[in-house]
């Protein structure tokens, strides 16, 4: 595990000191130069809108990047789900564009139908294929949801989701194929040391696709980069590349942000605790491997 949640930490900094002053009239919170967030899912029941709506509240920002899986094209086009707080979100994020963010949308493979709107504007919202942010320290971040490294990482990656009463399944769907297996005169074959090859494989997916991306970063000339899709927040060196991987907001309800002094950050917004709690946001700190 390398993520730690730490209630005091301070920003994890790749530069040093000082913030500016809360701005927007309708936030109490701390106002960020950047704020990056990807994989809402927005159109399916596992998105969790009302705690993103909340962290968007309480913290304005200059920038707004939308860094793919925002709208979930696939699960909308099986069943329609859409409900009150999903439009909330929309709303908001038109009215941020109204108000001066600068709100860029990068589009994941979730919602690719927006890479045929790439160039074009929704209400302020610019829709690109990647961009490239520099931060107040003059630091350049490629900004792609990640997705497109699938097809160079051969493995499977939903095994990495594996539980353990799939485990218990798995176990027994053993017996009965190896029943079959011998009636049929065909020698033990174990399925389950099959599938704990493909989990350990499947964990090391993670690890290639940090890799991959922080090296593509390098060869186009980017310091850093900024993705999402992997649904696994994190910010760590990798071979003199910063990888910042911003989370989602289905499990996790994570962010990067950016100080206005070119700090860079991840948030993790706390879940929902009924009506009248104040969630404060918590440092993500990255341990050293
Ligand atoms: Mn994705």
């Amino acid at each position: 595990m390398r993520l730690a949640f730490d209630f005091t930490a301070p920003a994890m900094g790749w530069s040093q000191s000082a913030s500016v002053e809360d701005a927007d009239d309708e936030s109490t919170g701390q106002r960020y130069r950047a704020i990056f967030i990807s994989d809402l899912h927005l159109g399916t029941p596992g998105c969790q809108a009302d705690a993103l709506l909340d962290f968007m509240k309480a913290h304005p920002s200059d920038f707004l990047y939308l860094v793919g899986d925002i709208v979930d094209g696939w699960q909308l086009r099986r069943r329609w789900y859409w409900p009150q707080s999903h439009n909330d979100v929309v709303q908001k994020l038109l009215r941020r564009a109204r108000k001066g963010c600068r709100v860029i949308f990068v589009p994941g493979n979730h919602d690719e139908f927006a890479r045929a709107f790439i160039g074009h504007q929704f209400g302020g919202v610019e829709v690109v294929e990647d961009a490239v942010h520099r931060t107040a320290d003059g630091l350049d971040l490629w900004i792609t949801h990640g997705d497109h490294f699938d097809g160079v990482i051969q493995c499977a990656k939903w095994l990495a989701y594996l539980g353990d009463n799939l485990y218990e399944f798995t176990l027994k769907l053993n017996r009965h194929l190896n029943y079959i297996r011998a009636r049929l005169g065909l020698p033990y074959w174990s399925l389950s040391a099959y599938l704990k090859h493909k989990v350990k494989k499947a964990l090391n997916y993670v690890t290639q696709f940090e890799v991959a991306v922080a090296h593509e970063a390098k060869r186009r000339g980017h310091q850093g980069v900024v993705c999402g899709h992997i649904h696994r927040a994190e910010m760590r060196d990798i071979n003199g590349t910063l990888y910042c991987n911003d989370g989602d907001w289905v499990e996790s309800r994570t962010a990067l942000v950016e100080h206005y002094d070119g700090t860079l950050q991840l948030l993790h917004w706390p879940a929902l605790q009924g009506h009248g709690t104040v969630a404060v946001p918590m440092a993500v700190a990255v341990i050293p491997q």
